[in-house]
């Protein structure tokens, strides 16, 4: 079989000296970081729906990123040989894993059944590939948004036949994605969302979304998929307001909805950017409440007010991403799928290596800073500094809960004013963060 890439080795540490740009600088599969092999801890996955799927369109102008392997049509056998492309690109990177909405892979149908047997037939060459190159799924998910039926949202659709088909097609993304060992199972929530409520019962919707996640997971164990569910937080875009706004929003749905052990998050940079968070925010709250499951790793644009889903080059951003998911030890079974695109006006193929390149040693990078940062300790002393105060005396009191408002009221009657206040050193700190990367 003729190589799509051709002129593309496969791509190897080189070390931070090359200058071989078809060459990882940073990251090195093996070398062991926090007692963990850098490959292990980072669990890289490729989106098959940027990658291999996407085409440059946007609102204003045509397919820019017409791919020499794609027919353009929407065949089998091109979804066939898009297969064989893709796990010769992943091949090629050394890249763990990768992720699949139903309707990237393959094409959709006149009927369901039409669309599932495509699916099947699509699956049934995915799993050989997988087999083959030992690349493995992070995770599913079915695409609920592109079809015109969806455009009310799919699982808070008003119209009940539209929950009902995107109940089926989520079985069936949920069946595919146990046929290949899949890790976890994504849930996006595309339109689940509304443009105005006059025309929007959320109380509803919102019932009806909880329904769906827990008929996902009663049919997920009814065929003994274990994989860990995620949801993944966007606060708008396609709708103007999403149900699943950002990590807050969505673990109060999820505890309110008895869907807490069940279902954790996905977190994308770009999507935590859009609610006004940054991502190391959004990432910390989700994790101390036990809910940091897996990362959608890109980055937005501060002049844009919109998904770009461009790839991660910013090493201050990977450090405080990675000083966040080393504090939980990693992400495992999920990882850090790149969740982003080329720009419209990088044509070539080529373009991406380059993009996936710079994404891991841009990862590769932040996770070794972030361990220095851990193994000096420096943030630690500060912490711990820092509220010292609640460590014995009263404010030990206070955690203990050994302590009311009247206690509280004779010990400062007693005391007469609040011990004065230290500072919060934010500059020496930052100072102190930069010397690290
Ligand atoms: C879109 C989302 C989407 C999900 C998977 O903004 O990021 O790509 O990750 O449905
Ligand atoms: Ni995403
Ligand atoms: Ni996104």
């Amino acid at each position: 079989m003729s190589e799509s890439f051709p002129d593309v080795p496969k791509i190897s540490f080189e070390g931070p000296r090359s200058k071989n740009p078809l060459s990882f600088k940073h990251y090195d599969p093996d070398e062991v970081v926090e007692g963990r092999r850098l490959e292990d801890l980072l669990r890289f996955a490729v989106c098959y729906w940027h990658t291999f799927r996407g085409t440059g369109v946007d609102p204003f102008g045509a397919p820019t990123l017409l791919r020499p392997w794609d027919d353009g049509t929407d065949s089998i056998d091109n979804a066939l040989h898009r297969v064989d492309v893709a796990f010769e690109f992943m091949t090629k990177l050394s890249v763990p894993f990768y992720c699949f909405h139903d309707r990237d892979v393959a094409p959709d149908g006149p009927t369901l059944q039409a669309a599932n047997e495509n699916l099947d037939r699509i699956a049934a060459r995915l799993k050989e590939k997988q087999g083959e190159t030992g690349i493995k799924l992070l995770w599913g998910t079915a695409n609920l948004f592109s079809h015109p039926r969806y455009m009310h949202g799919a699982a808070t659709s008003c119209n009940a036949d539209v929950f009902a088909y995107a109940a089926a097609q989520v079985k069936k993304a949920i069946e595919v994605t146990h046929e290949l060992g899949g890790e976890n199972y994504v849930f996006w929530g595309g339109r689940e969302g509304y443009h105005n409520l006059y025309n929007t019962d959320m109380q509803r919707e919102l019932a009806h979304l909880a329904r769906f996640m827990h008929m996902a997971h009663d049919h997920a164990k009814s065929i003994g998929f274990t994989g860990q569910f995620l949801f993944e937080p966007k606060p708008k875009e396609p709708t103007k307001h999403q149900y699943d706004f950002d990590a807050a929003a969505c673990i109060n749905f999820l505890r309110a909805n008895g869907l807490e052990d069940v279902v954790k998050l996905n977190i994308e940079t770009n999507h935590a950017t859009l609610a006004g968070h940054s991502m190391m925010h959004e990432l910390e709250y989700a994790r101390i409440q036990g809910f940091l499951g897996s990362i959608d790793a890109n980055t937005g644009d501060l002049l844009l007010g919109w998904d770009t889903d461009q790839f991660p080059t910013d090493v201050y951003l990977t450090t405080q991403i990675m000083l966040v998911i080393l504090k939980q030890g990693g992400l495992a079974p999920g990882g850090t799928n790149f969740d982003a695109k080329v720009r419209r006006e990088s044509t070539d193929p080529v373009d991406l290596f380059h993009a996936h390149i710079g994404g891991m040693d841009t990862f590769a990078r932040g996770t070794k800073i972030a361990a220095r940062i851990r193994t000096d300790g420096v943030l630690d002393d500060l912490l711990k500094n820092r509220y010292c105060s609640y460590d014995d005396g009263v404010g030990a009191q206070i955690e203990e809960g050994s302590v009311g408002f009247a206690g509280l009221e004779r010990y400062m009657l007693d005391k007469g004013e609040a011990a004065p206040n230290e500072s919060g050193r934010q500059e020496y700190i930052e100072n102190l963060i930069n010397e690290y990367l």
